[in-house]
Parts: structure tokens; sequence; C-alpha cells
């Protein structure tokens, strides 16, 4: 792991040295990526997309540990728009909500790089085009964005997953941004990752079967995961945390007062082909494509 304080765009040498770490370690985390007033106007997006939230009509979850099952019609049109989903304890046994509705949302996404102005600003930026490269993506397709809330006390779990079981391009050329909008440490369930281990298999491929509108979750390697290896990446609001599509990553439930907001961007480098089993089609939108310098 390797930490960069330091606001503002990455020259040429240290985007180089950035990409060497990637490349040996499968992540790499910058510190202060992101000035205190930015990380303010994103959670302050946050709070607002939240607060829409219609509570009435819509108690769509997300969990992970139900292997995808629950993943439905709605869950795939949030590719294309901005949606919130409950966290599992938000809802007691008869589906009601057991929690203030500003602590109940696990989730929003996952096209707010598009429709959500304090976002698009964001991924407009160069922070975020640097980032894309440190991780090989010369032009990158922006195809997902998340706010993810880990509530104080009931904040869900996140499995062990690599993202490319779900993000797939030919050739297989995606990553991830996390960044953190409040601090995040073991308590309020930070990001665990596995130095080297982007270099393992892929475990797991989620596909959909446009025809009948089913999606699966196959296991296509039976390597455990590397529990013991893992390392957590605590780390002050503003970092951000650039990791390969391979990379086993998980959080923990969050059983503390504090929230851990993050947001999430992924992207494929647009020279790669988008998966048309992916459950994540963009659809009319138009390309969201970050250029080279
Ligand atoms: O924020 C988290 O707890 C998990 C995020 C994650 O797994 C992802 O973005 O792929």
């Amino acid at each position: 792991m390797q930490r960069t304080p330091g606001l503002g765009p990455l020259d040429a040498e240290e985007r180089e040295d950035l990409a060497r770490a990637f490349a040996s370690e499968g992540f790499v985390v910058l510190e202060s990526a992101l000035d205190p007033a930015t990380c303010a106007t994103l959670l302050a997006a946050a709070q607002r997309l939240a607060s829409e939230h219609d509570f009435e009509a819509d108690r769509g979850v997300f969990r992970t540990d139900d292997r995808d099952a629950g993943r439905d019609e709605a869950f795939f049109a949030s590719a294309r728009g901005v949606r919130g989903f409950l966290e599992a304890e938000a809802l007691d046994d008869q589906g009601r909500l057991r929690v203030p509705r500003d602590r109940a949302l696990n989730k929003i996404g996952h096209a707010l790089h598009d429709l959500v102005p304090e976002v698009r600003a964001l991924a407009e930026s160069e922070l975020v085009r640097d980032a894309f490269r440190i991780a090989g993506l010369d032009e990158a397709a922006l195809i997902q964005s998340m706010l993810i809330f880990k509530q104080p006390e009931i904040g869900g779990e996140v499995r062990w997953h690599q993202d490319a079981s779900y993000l797939r391009s030919a050739p297989q050329r995606v990553a991830g941004l996390w960044l953190a909008l409040e601090d995040a440490d073991r308590d309020n369930g930070c990001l665990w990752m596995v130095p080297g281990a982007h270099r393992g298999p892929l475990r797991e491929r989620y596909a959909v079967d446009w025809s009948t509108r089913e999606g699966t979750l196959v296991t296509t390697d039976p390597t455990p995961w590397p529990e013991d290896e893992a390392v957590p990446l605590e780390v002050p609001a503003g970092s951000l945390v650039v990791f390969h599509d391979h990379m086993p990553h998980r959080s923990d439930p969050n059983r503390s007062a504090r929230s851990r907001v993050a947001l999430t961007l992924h992207a494929h480098d647009r020279s790669a082909e988008w998966s048309t089993d992916n459950w994540l089609q963009r659809g009319e939108l138009e390309p969201f494509v970050l250029g080279g310098r």
C-alpha cells in the first residue's frame, strides 16, 4: 500500500510511481486526495438524495449475503438512474421501517456521475482522470457510481468479492475508485484488501440472461478468499483508494455509532468492449469518457 499526501493533479513522476505500486499491490491509497470542501459538498448531495427517497413506494433492499438473489428489474434499471436501496436491518419482520429515514439507506446508485451535478463535477475532474490512469485506463469510460452509506449500528457487511465478477469487458480492463467522504476504520466498516491478490483467479461471475431477465452468480474458481492476508484500509475522509478489478475486497458490518459514507466510481477502458451479459447496461445514456492529456 502506498500513501501520497497532497491535493490537486499528480505530476507525471508521481503518477508513474503510483502506477508501479498499483501494478504490484493491486491498489493504492491517496490520502487527502479530496479537499474538505469537496467532501462536504458530496456529503450534502448524498444527504439530499437520501432525503428524496420515496420510502412509501420503494422499500428495495441491497444486501450481499444472498448470492445476489435479490437483484430485480428495479435494480437493473438503476444502472441508468439514481435509486436508493435500503439496509436489510432498516426493516422489521413485517417490512416496516425500524430506523429514522435518514439512517435507512444502504446505497444510492448507479448513474450518479451522469445525473447528479456534484458527482458529475468530481467525475470530470483531473483527479479522477489521473486515478484511472494509475490503474492503466488511459481513456476511462465511466459506467457506475454509488454512494455507500454504512449506516451507524445497522450498516451491512459487503462480502468478499472481486469487481470483475460483476463488471466485465473484453479484454478485461476495469478499475474502481473508492472515495472516503467520512473517516473509515475497523469499527465503522472500512474496506479490507489483500496486497498482491489481484494476480489470483477470478472466483465468481454474475451474469444476466436477458431473454429470461434472470441474473445468476456462478463460482468459476474454488480458490478460497485470502482472509488471513487481508489488511484494513483505515483512512481519513478525503482519501482515495484506486483498485484493480481482480482485487478481492470486503467490508464489515458497522456496529459503531458513526456512519462511513463513501463514493465509488467504476470505469472500463474505452478500447475494451462492455459485456452484454453484465447486469449494468447504460442503454441510452451518452458514453462518459474521460479524455487523455
Ligand atoms: O464501500 C464498501 O463497503 C464496499 C465497496 C465495494 O465493495 C465496491 O465498490 O466494490
